[in-house]
């Protein structure tokens, strides 16, 4: 696609719109920036543009930022509109863009358009960030750099236009950014897994299973997709999927795949099976984990990188930030940070790798998920559950409805953490995996995990 002169309208002034914007006027487009926020603060918002245009030699530019979806008029001058990903396409606005002959695109399509090299894109309801992190670091290691790039904070558009043809780019895609993607074509991709989320924007199971399948669909049989053998759509899906399929399971032996046997993680070619690496000589830890490393063994192994490289990277690396991350010990209680636990799905995995009585700390902004299958997770281990938030309610009735009585309610998270302590005894855990997102009282998962960890520091 060539940009220059085209007029563009970024959709969302956040950091995919920012990004989007620099790259628009490196590629000579008149690119427009419209946020539906009456508070935006449009001085910061040029001067991140203008930061972000450093990096391509460009010092000035003027810059049009509107508090405002383009009106009418607005949309007759536009030719192309980049939507950010959390600014839904199915909506009165967008159907006026479609009408009026707009070509609807994303970020992460307008910076694939932009990019060279190899792509590894990764998309899932859960394990994405570690994932990814995970895989740009093994191709780091063996190509000497790679690109980290979509979901797990920093945009594609920031790097695509530095992309050359021997560089590796991994992506965390999320469901959002893929219902604007159509010419994204990654060699490789993966679906980690698929469990109930973001039903306010997708509305069906189905309608989020085909966004998130759709990672493939402008792959062929030279490409491969990983998919979890485990996860009733992704197995579903691989009859389905257009390029080769390599399966991962932490569940059953596969004859062709990579699979967890005990504490040993295999691989299988027409039923040959080597062992690769005991999950306990790694650092990151659970089943889950198990399953992180196994799809990021497949993907790396898919793009050339030697086993024995692969498993040296593996075993050395940590946890990331917010997914099941210790903080700290205070009067003998251990203190977990797990505020990317934005499902249920993800708080449910948080909950199996705790290997204590447990203070798990929830609740948060209504993305209309259900949590019975959380409450339900609980069992024994856990021993009371502090809600925060705009779900608390409806938490608090589910679980009264399965049996689990010691609900306590809290303010703000400072309180939350002081109730947690003073339920919390010795030898025992506390778990910030709120199973929402965090949007009603933060900025972001990482804002929420933030606070929540000073919070601990805190306590004596
Ligand atoms: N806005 C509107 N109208 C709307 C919605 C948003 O005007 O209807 C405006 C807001 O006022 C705000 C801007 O759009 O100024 C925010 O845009 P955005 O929500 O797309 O957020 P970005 O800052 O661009 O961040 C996005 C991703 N956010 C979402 O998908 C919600 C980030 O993922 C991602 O890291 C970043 O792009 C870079 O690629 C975060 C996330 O929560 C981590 N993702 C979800 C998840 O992981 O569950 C999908």
């Amino acid at each position: 696609m060539n940009y220059a002169g085209k007029n563009t309208a970024i959709i969302g002034a956040g950091k995919s719109g920012i990004a989007a914007a620099a790259l628009l006027i490196f590629k000579g487009a008149k690119p427009v920036i419209y946020d539906q926020n009456e508070n935006l603060d449009v001085d910061a918002v040029r001067e991140k543009v203008l930061a972000s245009l450093k990096p391509y030699g460009i010092n000035e530019a003027d810059i049009r930022i509107e508090k405002h979806f383009p009106s009418d008029d607005e949309i007759k001058q536009t030719d192309i509109a980049i939507f950010s990903p959390g600014v839904p396409t199915d909506t009165v606005f967008a159907d006026s863009l479609r009408n009026a002959g707009v070509y609807i695109s994303g970020e992460i399509e307008l910076a694939y358009t932009c990019a060279k090299g190899k792509l590894i894109a990764i998309t899932g309801t859960n394990g994405k960030t570690t994932t990814t992190a995970l895989t740009g670091k093994i191709c780091a290691d063996h190509f000497g750099k790679s690109y980290v790039v979509g979901n797990i904070g920093d945009p594609y558009t920031d790097a695509a236009a530095f992309t050359k043809n021997d560089d590796v780019t991994v992506a965390e895609i999320s469901s959002f950014q893929l219902e604007t993607a159509h010419d994204f074509h990654p060699q490789i991709s993966a679906i980690l897994n698929i469990t109930p989320d973001h039903l306010n924007r997708h509305h069906t199971m189905e309608a989020y299973a085909a966004c998130k399948e759709s990672i493939t669909k402008n792959q062929s049989r030279e490409d491969a997709c990983i998919l979890n053998y485990d996860d009733e759509y992704t197995r579903a899906f691989a009859s389905e999927c257009p390029c080769r399929v390599v399966f991962f399971s932490s569940k059953e032996k596969l004859k062709d795949g990579y699979y967890l046997d005990g504490d040993m993680i295999c691989r299988s070619v027409a039923g040959m099976s080597e062992e690769l690496l005991n999950v306990r000589d790694m650092k990151l830890k659970g089943r889950h984990n198990a399953e992180n490393v196994m799809a990021a063994i497949a993907m790396t192994e898919n793009i050339g990188v030697p086993m024995d490289e692969i498993i040296n990277t593996v075993k050395e690396f940590p946890a990331v930030e917010h997914r099941i991350e210790y903080v700290k010990t205070v009067n003998g209680v251990e203190y977990y940070n797990d505020s990317k636990g934005t499902n249920p799905d993800a708080a449910i995995k948080a909950v199996e790798a705790m290997d204590r009585k447990t203070v798990v700390i929830g609740g948060g902004y209504d993305k209309q998920n259900t949590y019975d299958e959380w409450i339900e997770s609980f069992g024994d281990k856990v021993k009371a559950l502090v809600l925060i938030g705009v779900t608390a309610d409806a938490i608090e009735k589910c679980a009264r409805e399965h049996g689990f009585e010691n609900v306590i309610r809290a303010e703000s998270m400072e309180d939350a953490v002081a109730k947690a302590a003073a339920e919390a005894s010795d030898g025992e855990a506390v778990l910030l995996s709120p199973a929402c997102a965090s949007w009603d009282m933060f900025k972001s998962y990482e804002e929420r995990g933030r606070i929540f960890k000073d919070a601990v520091r805190s306590l004596d």
